[in-house]
């Protein structure tokens, strides 16, 4: 079985890479440059006519959203265990994984791309400072979360397993840096990211990926 995955350095692709690192499979990493509109061109468009990563494709069956491929890398990799088996548990795993993508993620690409959502340069300035607010305001509830659970005494978010939740956790904490919010502001979320930085499957793909956990000397407001 050939599994590929197209990937974007920092990009929310970094959850199924982690994933497919972790589970020790030979998979093939493909970048695709978005900073230079790759995923505009029309050979890219035939994999995902979204313009968007991740992309896995599986013996040239195509998978695309990050819920729907860590669901299917789930079911491929059972003995990973990276979302719970008990009903509840799935449940609630998956209710934090669409917050994660529905509602964190979006909100950072009004912060990191506004110019999706209007041509006014006025107005895309307008939309980065709102967004900044909200985010900060997202990933102080990300840290309540990780506090509740460390509280009841869970190594990972969705328990005792590494999963997308934890790399999915380091990618929003990092974005956040790239928007002037720095690890000071939210320390025990930083403290959880420093943990999931340190897997050593992480660590590979942090490496590949050329990625700095704490972007705020670069950051874009
Ligand atoms: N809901 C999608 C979101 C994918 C997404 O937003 N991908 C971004 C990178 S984080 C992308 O490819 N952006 C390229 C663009 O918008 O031009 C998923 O879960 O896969």
């Amino acid at each position: 079985m050939t599994m590929k995955l197209f990937y974007a350095p920092g990009a929310c692709s970094f959850v199924p890479h982690v994933l497919l690192e972790m589970s020790g499979t030979n998979f093939e990493p493909t970048p695709v440059k978005l900073h230079k509109g790759e995923q505009y061109t029309e050979d890219y468009k035939l994999i995902n006519p979204r313009s968007q990563v991740p992309v896995l494709s599986h013996d040239a069956n195509v998978i695309t959203q990050i819920v729907a491929i860590t669901l299917y890398l789930d079911m491929v990799f059972p003995g990973q265990h990276f979302l719970p088996s008990t009903h509840l548990e799935r449940a609630r795993a998956l209710s934090t994984f669409a917050w994660m993508n529905n509602t964190v993620h979006p909100t950072f690409t009004h912060v990191f791309m506004p110019a999706k959502f209007t041509d006014q340069p006025e107005a895309q300035a307008a939309i980065r400072t709102h967004a900044i607010g909200q985010y900060k305001t997202l990933l102080s509830e990300l840290q309540a979360l990780v506090v509740a659970n460390n509280e009841s005494g869970r190594t990972w978010l969705a328990g005792e397993h590494f999963g997308p939740l934890d790399a999915y956790a380091l990618t929003l904490t990092r974005w956040g840096t790239i928007a002037g919010i720095g690890p000071q502001v939210h320390p025990q979320l930083w403290a959880f990211v420093q943990k999931v930085a340190a897997q050593p499957a992480v660590a590979r793909v942090m490496e590949r990926e050329r990625l700095q956990l704490d972007m705020s000397a670069s950051a874009i407001a």
